[in-house]
């Protein structure tokens, strides 16, 4: 039987990248394959994470020959530090995205732009943080929330607030084993100032810490992100929408937003409706004006308003290879900073909106929540004006485009499981139907498989195989990311992807209807996946470390992977990764990452570079929770 027409092919996908590739040679624009060529071979010291620029006595590189820094720090310090490091970063910028999105819950009202979309959540928080609600005003009690919200980054004691959604067993664990995350901001102090010149030189304490860092990243700064922007912005529903560079439209206005912050893309998805601009956009010629997303702004956008998907991190440049993109516009995060140079080889106009992510040779309007829906209209309008300027010789567009089913936080997952017929969703609904399938054996497990694509490896090609692979095996997958927009790519997020599954998943897709890849989102709603796999653990009476259920990164890149790494296995799940974190120059921090962080979480990491045998690991690490857990 050969593939549905919805699903395609890895070569396919190249097809295209090579095909805009000559477009980018007809206009002599350097895209990131280029610099791959110019960086390589890498930096061996950096690879290995073995450089220390901590301090100016330094840098200092560690050798066969020169086996310590000046102050005497050995391999194993500086990579730890520097993985450290990583993971304060990656936490920070989670955090301070959720952190700008508390100020506009803060500052929410029913004249303003923003209103709050989902009073239901908003509520159940409200409950769950003790804030009155009795008889008071929705912003009311909104105000008190976001207050509590932004004291997680900064009440000077006790721990974060939502560990205590974490199974009892874990939070024991973390308790016990001095992991408990305080404030977020006084985590990544602290990891920022053990890492400093003269401090912990100990590797094992700076592996716990980044622990401890990465814990106020998942059920800290992550978690608050995703629950105040579905407060916001409403929690997300299952709806079928299409992605890759295809849904690019020849004849309208297009318009591509990218980065990571709902505040900002929600607004102008709002404003390309609004008739007096696309009014506007007609009497310039064009049909009408197409919003699509790219990176993680494409999942969110796609999950609340079925907003198309042009694609994830890598395909950035390709999207404006096409020639047909008026406006980019961009906020926080995974943003190329080759963009604005490469849209000038274009009529492109490349806009950034947050006084964070500065970008030499953009247009920069700062974006704010009080005349947000304004400035987004200006932004719109200038796109429109823009598309005047396009070059017909310039324009290439692959066709390829594939239906995608998106839209599946717990909330969803839980009324699915209960019966499609079922339609409300509340506290009352269980995980038992998928623990019933995995105990029968239909479901082996379950894998996450999230983050980005990286040149490092066969870009697409990892995530790809090994969703197919885990398919076949009888695995469901939840995915977030830029891995969520491979499977977008490929065409497994449409229910015709049962054609990959084995007997028992395409059995169990076929009952509770849904397709066997599950979009739960952005990166920050990891944060989710962790309320998923807690869930499953809950209903099941044991701990998360117990369940068949792990992690998988095959193309990582970001610190914020790093740190999302760290707090999955925090929370007792392996996580296997398809590429090698930045200590290999330490056998002390490789064994502390794959073995030791087992005896502090229970869990640790799996490394694989061949995605194959990354999926062999994946099924054994799998069998063997099942066989422990008597199944
Ligand atoms: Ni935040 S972190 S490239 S956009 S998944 Fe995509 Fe997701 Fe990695 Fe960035
Ligand atoms: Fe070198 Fe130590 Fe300074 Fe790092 S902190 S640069 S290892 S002297």
């Amino acid at each position: 039987m050969k593939p549905p027409e919805n699903i395609t092919t890895i070569e396919q996908m190249e097809a295209d990248n090579a095909m805009l590739k000559q477009n980018a040679c007809a206009v002599c624009a350097e895209t990131y394959d280029d610099r791959v060529k110019a960086q390589s071979p890498h930096c061996k010291f950096g690879e290995g994470g073995i450089c220390c620029k901590n301090c100016s006595m330094g840098p200092c590189r560690i050798t066969a020959k020169a086996p310590r820094g000046i102050c005497g720090a050995d391999a194993h310090a500086i990579a730890a530090r520097n993985y450290l490091r990583s993971v304060a970063a990656g936490t920070s910028s989670h955090s301070d995205h959720a952190r700008e999105i508390l100020h506009v819950l803060r500052n929410a009202s029913p004249e303003g732009n923003y209103k709050i979309r989902d009073e239901q959540k908003l509520l159940s928080l409200a409950k769950e943080w003790e804030v009155p609600t009795e008889g008071r005003d929705i912003y009311d009690i909104a105000r008190d929330v976001a207050d509590i919200g932004l004291m997680e980054f900064g009440k000077p004691e006790g721990t974060q607030r939502f560990v205590s959604r974490a199974t009892p067993e874990r939070q024991k664990v973390w308790a016990e084993q001095g992991i408990l995350p305080r404030a977020i901001d006084r985590e990544v102090v602290t990891a920022m100032h053990m890492t400093h010149m003269g401090n912990t030189a100990d590797a094992e304490f700076l592996v716990r810490q980044g622990l401890r860092t990465s814990i106020a990243n998942g059920w800290g700064g992550s978690m608050l992100g995703t629950e105040v922007t579905d407060i916001l912005f409403g929690t997300p529903t299952v709806r079928t929408t299409e992605g890759n560079l295809g849904v690019l439209e020849k004849d309208m206005v297009n318009i591509v937003v990218h980065g990571h912050d709902p505040v900002f893309s929600e607004m102008v998805v709002t404003a390309a409706e609004v008739k007096e601009l696309t009014d506007y956009a007609k009497t310039k010629g064009a049909k009408g004006i197409n919003i699509v997303g790219l990176c993680c702004t494409a999942n969110e956008v796609a999950m609340r308003h079925g907003v198309r998907m042009a694609g994830n991190f890598l395909q950035q440049e390709n999207a404006i290879l096409t020639g047909v993109v008026e406006m980019m516009c961009v906020d926080i995060q995974c943003i190329f900073p080759a963009l604005p140079q490469l849209a000038e080889c274009f009529h492109t106009k490349f806009v950034t909106s947050s006084p964070i992510a500065r970008i030499p040779g953009a247009t920069h309007i700062e974006f704010k929540p009080e005349t947000a829906f304004q400035q987004a209209k200006d932004i719109v309008k200038m796109a429109v004006d823009n598309y005047q300027n396009r070059e017909a010789s310039k324009v290439c567009i692959p066709p390829s485009k594939k239906n995608a089913v998106v839209g599946y936080p717990t909330e969803q997952i839980i009324k699915h499981l209960d019966g499609v017929t079922n339609s409300h969703v509340d506290e009352l609904g269980s995980y038992k139907p998928a623990i019933d399938a995995i105990k029968a054996g239909v479901l082996r497990g379950a894998v996450a498989i999230v983050g980005c694509n990286n040149p490092r490896v066969r870009p697409d090609y990892s995530h790809f195989e090994i969703m197919k692979e885990l398919l076949q095996n009888d695995i469901l997958i939840v995915a977030t990311g830029c891995a969520a927009q491979v499977a977008t790519k490929a065409g497994l997020l449409n229910y015709d992807a049962k054609y990959y599954c084995g007997a028992g998943l395409r059995r169990v897709c076929e009952l509770v209807h849904i397709p066997p890849i599950l979009h739960m989102g952005a990166c920050v709603d990891i944060s989710r996946m962790m309320l998923l796999a807690t869930g499953i653990a809950k209903d099941w009476g044991v701990d998360t470390t117990q369940i068949p259920v792990v992690g998988c990164a095959p193309e990582w890149m970001s610190e914020k992977a790093v740190s999302i790494a760290n707090y999955v296995v925090s929370t007792g799940l392996d996580v296997y990764l398809g590429i090698e974190p930045q200590v290999s120059g330490s056998a002390q921090m490789m064994e502390l990452i794959t073995e030791g962080t087992r005896k502090i979480t229970g869990a640790g990491y799996i490394i694989n570079t061949d995605p194959h045998e990354l999926v062999k690991n994946i099924l054994a690490g799998i069998e063997a929770k099942r066989t422990a857990l008597g199944i």
